[in-house]
């Protein structure tokens, strides 16, 4: 069997690697040999250029390392602060710089570089996300004739968007590279392939191909998913661990579970909560919303305002309606461990996924995973999440509009439980049948 090769920014560092991808690649990388290729994530002065080995683990894994300067120019300037804005509809925050370009290009060659060193001609090759798309361009100028995928893990931006970058028709030329380029939803695909001829002045075959020059690459919706019962399991064992108090008689628990990123619509949420305690004053002290943000990216600028902005709504809403038995927001700025966030999804009545953009959004994924599916909490989900293509159970939002979010939050919060059990498992079923291995082998099946 051929040797699966994967590359991603980061690696899954540690003995017992976890994480949704490892879950859904760890099976293939096993099975073929393969081998993992990531950023150690600790910049070096003047880094070797070789892959170095990563003793242990259940597949091999090897690493390189980042200057300073890279890591600033590459990771924080042209993924953190180009790409991620433009590809979330951010084009607002997007902070192009000449050298920001030049490095995402002499870092993804340098990668290319250190790869040809190792690899066999029959090896597949599957790169995942923004910070790695022009590695397939730079392999072929190498040579390399392997099958190459890629995934994107966030959504593709419109055409029109697309223009706000210096190199927009470059990012195409650079797709076209591939065998076959997966998204996470429709949406996303419609407008890759539309990308394709707009800007990188393609054409559009049948079946989702798009032929530039000489090259043809197939553009495809891989919706990527959780492992469903693995999770469900993990809820309901960790649930009964709470700490005490989470849980009470009279007071009903919405939960927000998102990385701290302007992406995810958390001051949104808060304004829309905000606005159903000031509409209901009967629910004043039976709920409560948890809101749990790892911070990520620190020292971005747009990273450090989101922080201020949720500190001060927080504040502000707190101070307006809470009392001495109840504070109507718990914001915690750290991360929980995975279990106990299995645990807290389990006790929450109500979801609120609410991103303005999002690829797909696994938080959704997993918050119906872990309910008990006798007496399930009710998800209200963002319509610009890539899930809501597959989730049309959930109460579908526009995060834009506080007041429709604060009537869905009473909505939810009064749904019967005949139709929280009617709803819950339609979503559960579709997990279940599209889970994270169906996800991982559909990809590598069109791989080929
Ligand atoms: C990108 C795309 C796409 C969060 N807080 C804690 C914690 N988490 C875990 C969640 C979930 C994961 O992080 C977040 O995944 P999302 O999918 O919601 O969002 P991104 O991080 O932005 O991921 C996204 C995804 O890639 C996969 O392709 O769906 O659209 O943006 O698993 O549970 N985990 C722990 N503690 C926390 O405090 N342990």
């Amino acid at each position: 069997m051929a040797r699966l090769i994967c590359l991603s920014n980061r690696i899954p560092l540690g003995p017992n690697p976890s994480g949704g991808l490892v879950v859904a690649l760890e099976d293939a990388l096993t099975e073929t040999g393969g081998l993992w290729i990531g950023s150690s994530g600790e910049p070096v002065e003047d880094p070797v250029e070789a892959l170095r080995p990563v003793e242990g683990g259940p597949f091999a894994r090897m690493i390189f390392d980042l200057s300073p300067q890279e890591n600033e120019e590459y990771y924080a300037g042209c993924a953190n602060s180009v790409l991620w804005p433009l590809f979330h509809g951010r084009t607002d925050l997007m902070d192009i710089r000449s050298e920001f370009l030049a490095a995402y290009k002499s870092v993804n060659r340098r990668i290319a570089r250190m790869l040809v060193a190792i690899l066999r001609p029959d090896d597949r090759i599957w790169v995942h996300d923004f910070h790695l798309i022009p590695l397939a361009h730079e392999l072929r100028n190498l040579g390399v004739t392997n099958r190459i995928g890629f995934f994107l893990h966030t959504p593709f931006p419109t055409p029109l968007a697309m223009q706000a970058l210096p190199n927009g028709e470059e990012i195409c030329f650079w797709l076209a590279a591939y065998d076959l380029v997966g998204l996470q939803a429709e949406r996303d695909t419609r407008n890759a392939l539309a990308a394709m001829v707009e800007l990188g002045g393609g054409t559009e075959l049948a079946g989702g191909i798009a032929r530039m020059g000489a090259r043809q690459v197939r553009i495809a919706t891989f919706p990527i998913a959780i492992d469903a019962t693995e999770f469900q399991n993990l809820a309901e064992v960790e649930f009964d661990k709470l700490p005490p108090g989470i849980v009470k008689a009279d007071r009903r628990l919405m939960i927000g579970v998102d990385r701290l990123d302007y992406s995810k619509g958390v001051p949104q949420r808060f304004r829309a909560f905000g606005e159903f305690l000031d509409r209901h004053e009967d629910w004043h002290r039976h709920v409560s919303l948890l809101q749990i943000s790892p911070p990520t990216r620190e020292g971005v600028q747009a990273y450090d305002d989101i922080r201020a902005e949720l500190e001060h709504l927080a504040g502000s809403i707190n101070g307006t309606h809470a009392d001495i038995s109840w504070n109507p927001i718990r914001y915690i700025h750290r991360a929980v461990p995975r279990e106990m966030l299995a645990g807290l999804y389990r006790a929450a009545d109500v979801a609120l996924v609410t991103p303005l953009m999002d690829g797909m959004n696994l938080v959704a994924k997993e918050f119906v995973a872990a309910q008990n599916p006798e007496d399930p909490g009710v998800l209200i989900l963002s319509q610009f999440a890539g899930a809501a293509e597959q989730m049309p159970e959930a109460l579908i939002i526009n995060p834009h509009d506080i007041e429709q979010m604060a009537t869905t939050m009473l909505t939810a919060l009064a749904m019967s439980q005949r139709e929280r059990i009617e709803r819950h498992s339609a979503l559960m079923a579709g997990l279940v049948a599209h889970d994270v291995h169906w996800w991982s082998k559909g990809f590598l099946t069109a791989l080929g």
